[in-house]
């Protein structure tokens, strides 16, 4: 069955994105697998190549580039799918925006390589990197703007189309990241143009350090949730029809969508809670909030937990779980995506932790927060966009995804885990021993210091093995990637790949629940809320500005 199959030209915007992603994601892994050693003392790097070089090239094409690409995969493939091909129009300005962003990817690249640019993902002030790389993020920004827009303009041309009528769940969903994202945006495109690029060139003499990381902050808290809301789509709207069920609530996964858009910008504070120049006020404000944001994500966890069960007591499940064993767990498009729910649990309660002002103190700037965000962006997201691309790419590429393929997918997810779950829990002890993040080995003179090099889990040891198990099964997935997108036998009529929707009862949704503008509105509010006080202060009590530092 030809399945609402896309157009060609649709699928090769698709597909080159997505190609972008995973080659992106094989460089990073190795950076990645570089750092452990190098943490462990067991890699020593050459002269020409320096551990924070390596730092920087990981969390950039891992957390930003990998993701981005494979964003706007998943977008545009299951807009074009919901709402049918993109007008050429459209499409040509989806293209446009991908070599924009393209181009910015690589400048960044060319600046981190020629160490001109040695800042890591977050490029703190007063740490200074070369003016280009800051026009490179720019661009990189512009370029998702462009393709956000064009899909917001397919939307409305949509909407037009079907007054009075809502919109698909997984295009009101695409929107709701958009807007998410043009708004988070706001922050860096502000520091980087205002205050990095000038400050860089040698038009401005110094930089306040505090400002440009609260717009950094601003802008870097809600990225988290540009990540996790596509994982949150195929969460709520393709596992539910692999597993053969349907959309729990659709109300229910509209209003967790529009509570990220009004919660998940005004609380960048929770990470600079150990920061001086921000009153407490402020920072506890910015807090309960960060609570606020918790909600969608209880509720998303309370629609999954409710559409597996109803699913598995219709396959004939009984008892108090006698339902679990009736889900498919043969099929690693949904096994896959069911470990990196797993996952979320104890990843989630780790954020709850951090967001606690006390709690806060022990874990900042430790490896703990490495270990959080390897078992949120790095398990929940990044094995939910494995999930996808199981069957996203051979449904682009018109590829089978043969038994063979799929035992490989298993040992891939399999692996995958393996790896997260010892490098994850020994960062995450290691964090509350007290070992630093953001450090290559040092020869630490201390004790306490130096029992995070031995002991049987708490160590640097257990890190370096769980890299190297992420390491290879990262290989295997681009092996599988490859195999689908080129090498796996062309599929037919009978064996032809689905872009798995689920049906969504919108019978019962209130219209109000798209009125966007309605929504914007009210995040403005808590954003000038949240924000205008203190941002002013930073302005008005302002520094004399910090000088240039380059440590490498
Ligand atoms: Fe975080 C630091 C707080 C979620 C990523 N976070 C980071 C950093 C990253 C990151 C990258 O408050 C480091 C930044 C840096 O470089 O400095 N985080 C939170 C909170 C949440 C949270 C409150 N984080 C995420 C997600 C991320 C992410 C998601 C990536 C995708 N985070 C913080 C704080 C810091 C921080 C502080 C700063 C620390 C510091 O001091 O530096 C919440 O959104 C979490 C809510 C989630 C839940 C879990 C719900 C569970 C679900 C799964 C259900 C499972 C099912 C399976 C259905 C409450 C949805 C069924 C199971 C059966 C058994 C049947």
């Amino acid at each position: 069955m030809k399945d609402a199959m896309i157009s060609v030209k649709d699928r090769k915007l698709a597909l080159t994105n997505i190609g972008v992603a995973y080659a992106a994601f094989l460089i990073g892994t190795l950076c990645g697998l570089l750092q452990v050693f190098i943490r462990n003392d067991a890699l020593t790097l050459p002269g020409w190549l320096d551990y924070y070089q390596v730092l920087t090239a990981h969390g950039l094409l891992l957390a930003i580039v990998f993701t981005t690409f494979f964003i706007f995969a998943f977008f545009h493939s299951g807009i074009s799918r919901t709402l049918g091909d993109f007008s050429p129009k459209v499409r040509g300005w989806n293209w446009a925006g991908f070599w924009v962003t393209l181009i910015g990817t690589m400048l960044v690249v060319v600046m981190i390589v020629a160490g001109q640019a040695s800042v890591l993902y977050t490029f703190y002030a007063p740490l200074q990197a070369h003016g280009l790389f800051y026009v490179g993020l720019a661009l990189f920004v512009i370029g998702t703007w462009i393709q956000g827009f064009a899909l917001i303009a397919h939307y409305l041309k949509w909407k037009k189309q079907h007054k009075g009528e809502l919109s698909p769940l997984f295009a009101f969903m695409t929107i709701a990241t958009i807007i998410l994202w043009v708004i988070a945006c706001l922050g860096v495109v502000a520091t980087v143009l205002f205050q990095f690029i000038p400050w860089a060139f040698g038009w401005t003499n110094g930089i306040n350090v505090e400002l440009s990381r609260s717009l950094f902050w601003y802008f870097g808290h809600p990225l988290v949730y540009f990540w996790l809301l596509p994982a949150y789509m195929a969460w709520y709207v393709v596992v539910p029809k692999i597993i053969g069920g349907r959309v729990f609530s659709d109300s229910l996964a509209r209003l967790s969508f529009v509570l990220f858009i009004l919660f998940s910008i005004p609380v960048g504070f929770h990470h600079q809670l150990t920061e001086p120049g921000i009153a407490s006020f402020w920072k506890f404000l910015q807090t309960v909030l960060t609570f606020m944001v918790i909600i969608p994500s209880l509720m998303t966890a309370f629609s999954m937990f409710a559409t597996f069960e109803m699913r598995g007591r219709e396959l004939g499940g009984r008892g108090l779980f006698g339902w679990v064993s009736k889900l498919p767990w043969k099929d690693v498009r949904f096994t896959s995506i069911f470990i990196a729910m797993l996952f979320f649990i104890p990843g989630g309660a780790g954020g709850i932790i951090n967001a606690s002002f006390q709690m806060n103190e022990v874990i900042h700037n430790t490896l703990w927060v490495v270990g959080h965000f390897h078992i949120t962006v790095g398990t929940p997201v990044a094995m939910t966009f494995f999930g996808l691309t199981f069957w996203l790419v051979p449904y682009l590429s018109g590829r089978r995804f043969t038994k063979s393929l799929q035992r490989m997918a298993f040992l891939q997810i399999a692996t995958w885990s393996v790896g997260m779950l010892l490098m994850s829990t020994a960062q995450h002890l290691l964090g509350l021993l007290g070992a630093p993040r953001r450090t290559a080995y040092t020869g630490y003179q201390h004790d306490s210091a130096l029992a995070w090099f031995d002991g049987v889990l708490s160590n640097h040891v257990t890190m370096a093995v769980g890299g190297s198990i992420l390491f290879l099964s990262a290989i295997l997935l681009i092996y599988i990637v490859v195999q689908l997108w080129w090498l796996a036998p062309k599929s037919d009529e009978n064996s032809y790949v689905t872009f798995p929707i689920a049906t969504s009862d919108t019978s019962a949704t209130p219209a109000f629940l798209e009125n966007w503008k309605l929504w914007i509105g009210i995040a403005i509010v808590l954003i000038a809320v949240a924000y205008t006080i203190p941002l002013s202060d930073m302005i008005q009590h302002a520094p004399p500005g910090s000088g240039r530092f380059q440590t490498w």
